[in-house]
């Protein structure tokens, strides 16, 4: 960490600009209080007044003696402060011109500019907090619904904080027990016994670990919905369930297949899930396209760019008429996603041969007759609020957290496989040094700097 930091003081307008009921300027370091004494006036001088006090005067320019404006000063002495020095803050009047009137000549008796984030850089620096919950103060202020808010200041709290603690002390459990095997390893066989129970309990590790990870990237669709594209052979009645699950007539429904040529999205909530509804021309291989087959050329091309993007597929086939090739093409390119498949056309005698899909769960509607379809809606929003539930309350996770823990989960899985205890140990080690750099003062400054880089000065 840079040293000279520690000794600077610095200052920043803390509030939004543009016109306002007050702004607050605040102040952080070993100068604030000296440079409150040369600039306020009040009953009081700051450097006598307690800590955790409000005092009413004026801010006056101390080489013209000029009145900039009548505020409210705080003092806050150290160590209980914000960011552990000692602060001053300074509520004058909401106007730009006075806030930066005031800034200035806090600037020029011996403050500098904050840096963006720099007053919390300055708590974790303290050891007032760790990285995530500075981390919180960001996605705090930042918030826009209630969701973002709860989980940012359960993460705040030390949400984040308890689950690494008690994740690398189960860790740290194995890596002891690794290590006594390794120092008596008289008994092959025990050992080998021994490894394997160890292994298991690794295993349940991991296990917490991936779910984890599933909920929070199921929890991003909560935030930005899911992206779902409607796929099958032209004419099994894909527009027709769009526009069902969409409640209205959106995409254009006839007998001629290759009808639907260009994409179509619209967004639906479906149980207080937001989905992004994809309409797409069918998925079949045209050999040779003539003139007027290439205008549906380009939409099946289309559709095989949504597959590869999507979030979920609605794999649509028809249940009246026997299982074909195209078919076959369908499913291939949807079973490694996540999908339903929805067998359409109940309506009418079944001649489709459903045992095709073994095992796979698969939803029976009529798109024409609305049969099904609430079934499926549920199925739909299912797969996801099943996810974001489980347990009690989740724990919210950003890009940072999650790529660590990913990379956790891999080494463990890498110890798993290992047939030596000294291997598995080294990854564990690795997984352990690795999951601290969540909370714990990160040695990198790149990674400091760029978190505190996305907040705003002042904060
Ligand atoms: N009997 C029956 N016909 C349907 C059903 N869904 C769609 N169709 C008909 O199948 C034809 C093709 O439907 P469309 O939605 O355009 O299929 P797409 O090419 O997959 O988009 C139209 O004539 C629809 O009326 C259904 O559930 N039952
Ligand atoms: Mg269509």
């Amino acid at each position: 960490m840079r040293k000279e930091s520690y000794t600077d003081t610095i200052a920043a307008i803390a509030t939004a600009r543009g016109p306002a009921g007050i702004s607050i300027i605040r102040i952080s370091g070993p100068r604030s209080i000296s440079i409150a004494d040369k600039l306020f006036r009040g009953k009081i001088k700051p450097s006598r007044a307690k800590s955790h006090t409000v005092h009413f005067g004026e801010i006056c320019n101390p080489i013209s003696q000029q009145v900039i404006d009548q505020v409210m000063l705080s003092v806050f002495l150290a160590p209980h402060t914000y960011t552990g020095d000692d602060m001053a803050e300074i509520s004058c009047h909401g106007s730009d011109f006075v806030a930066s009137q005031i800034l200035k000549v806090i600037i020029k008796t011996g403050a500098r500019l904050a840096e963006p984030g720099e007053f919390t850089k300055r708590r974790v620096l303290a050891n007032k907090m760790d990285i995530t919950q500075a981390e919180a103060v960001l996605a705090l202020t930042n918030a826009k619904n209630e969701s973002t808010c709860r989980s940012a200041l359960d993460q705040l709290q030390g949400k984040l904080t308890g689950y690494v603690a008690d994740l690398g002390n189960q860790l740290k459990t194995i890596i002891a027990r690794i290590e006594h095997l390794l120092e008596f390893e008289e008994s092959n066989q025990t050992t080998q016994l021994q490894f394997r129970k160890i292994i298991n309990q690794v295993k349940t590790i991991r296990a917490d670990i991936d779910k984890t990870i599933k909920q929070n990237e199921a929890l991003k669709y909560l935030h930005s919905g899911v992206y779902c594209v409607i796929i099958g052979k032209p004419n099994v009645g894909k527009s027709s369930l769009f526009n069902r699950l969409l409640e209205q007539d959106r995409a254009i429904v006839t007998e001629i297949p290759g009808t639907t040529r260009d994409s179509l999205q619209e967004t639906v909530s479906i149980n207080n899930l937001i989905f992004h509804l994809i309409d797409t021309a069918g998925l079949k291989i045209i050999k040779n396209p003539d003139k007027t087959q290439k205008i549906e050329a380009i939409g099946i091309e289309k559709s095989q760019d949504w597959l590869k993007t999507a979030d979920f597929i609605l794999a649509v086939f028809d249940n009246s008429s026997p299982l074909t090739q195209q078919d076959r093409l369908v499913y291939d390119a949807v079973k490694h996603k996540p999908h339903l498949i929805v067998l359409n056309k109940i309506d009418r005698t079944p001649h489709f041969n459903k045992n095709f899909f073994k095992s796979e769960k698969t939803v029976l509607v009529s798109a024409k007759y609305n049969q099904g379809v609430d079934r499926l809606k549920n199925a739909m929003s299912r797969s996801y609020t099943r996810k974001i539930a489980g347990g009690n309350g989740y724990l919210a996770l950003n890009e940072r957290h999650l790529d660590i823990l990913k990379q956790l989960s891999g080494l463990i899985k890498q110890a798993e496989k290992e047939n030596y205890l000294e291997t598995a140990l080294v990854n564990l080690r690795n997984g352990l040094d690795l999951l601290g750099s969540v909370t714990s003062l990160v040695s990198n400054e790149q990674i400091l700097d760029t978190i505190f880089s996305k907040f705003c000065i002042g904060k």
